[in-house]
């Protein structure tokens, strides 16, 4: 089925092995919102954002996509419209294009130009010996980790899918760049789940879910939990 990009989740409870990673957790993103998620190490992110394309199977709780339980999507359609972006960048020594157009070989010259001029790498990748097929690690072409990060978002992009999910995958770009990445995400009509480990960058978020221990401890726009979380002003307003 094609999806719009609405998901909900509905007292979401989750273990790994016996070890409660997730517990009772409720929010729900509109089509096209930026959602972002704020929590310290071992909170339960990636392992939320990795039960949306059904990665992991929740263990009680419901989550909706659109109107329908995510059990009645199959695993393979999900995955062609959900982008995830892991924690750490898987590149290959093959060449930009093909590092960009993985996993959508089909993709046109054009659209993959599209796709790193929205993650804000285009402009670096002309600079390379032979631009697009310049092949990674040959002629001394080595990327900076931001650099890597940009060129997996831009293999999500590709894609173009409904749902994006940025597990901390803007870490390593300064504020501006940053910045510019996410304007050009909302021209695009999907939904975006960014994990980040700073407050400036979800400032434009729709929602902040704010995770502690798997538990979503505060939910709201960056006003409103400056206004009602202690835990929000004091740990990541850095
Ligand atoms: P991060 O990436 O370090 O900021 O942490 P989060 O918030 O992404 O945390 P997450 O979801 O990776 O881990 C939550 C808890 O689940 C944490 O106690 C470690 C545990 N956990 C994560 N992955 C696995 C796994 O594959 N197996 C087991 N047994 N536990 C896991
Ligand atoms: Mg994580």
């Amino acid at each position: 089925q094609e999806l719009k990009g609405e998901v909900r989740f509905e007292r979401v409870s989750f273990f790994h092995s016996d070890h409660p990673v997730l517990h009772n957790v409720s929010f729900h993103a509109q089509p096209g919102q930026t959602i972002g998620l704020l929590g310290e190490t071992g909170a339960g992110k990636t392992s939320l954002l990795h039960l949306i394309p059904r990665l992991y199977e929740k263990h009680s709780g419901e989550i909706y996509l659109d109107d329908n339980p995510i059990e009645v999507f199959d695993t393979k359609s999900l995955r062609k419209q959900i982008s995830l972006v892991p924690q750490d960048v898987h590149l290959f020594s093959g060449s930009v294009r093909s590092n960009i157009a993985w996993g959508k070989e089909n993709a046109k010259m054009s659209e993959v130009v599209e796709a790193a001029k929205q993650a804000q790498i285009h402009s670096f990748i002309k600079t390379l010996p032979d631009g697009y097929d310049t092949v990674l690690g040959q002629k001394g072409v080595t990327f900076s980790g931001g650099q890597k990060q940009r060129l997996s978002i831009a293999r999500a992009l590709v894609r173009k899918p409904k749902i994006l999910i940025l597990d901390d995958s803007t870490s390593a770009l300064d504020a501006y760049t940053e910045m510019k990445l996410l304007n050009s995400l909302k021209t695009q009509q999907c939904t975006v789940f960014i994990v980040a480990q700073k407050i400036s960058s979800l400032k434009e978020a729709n929602q902040i879910l704010l995770l502690h221990q798997g538990k979503l401890i505060a939910q709201g726009s960056h006003e409103e939990l400056l206004n009602e979380s202690p835990y929000y002003r004091e740990v990541f307003q850095s």
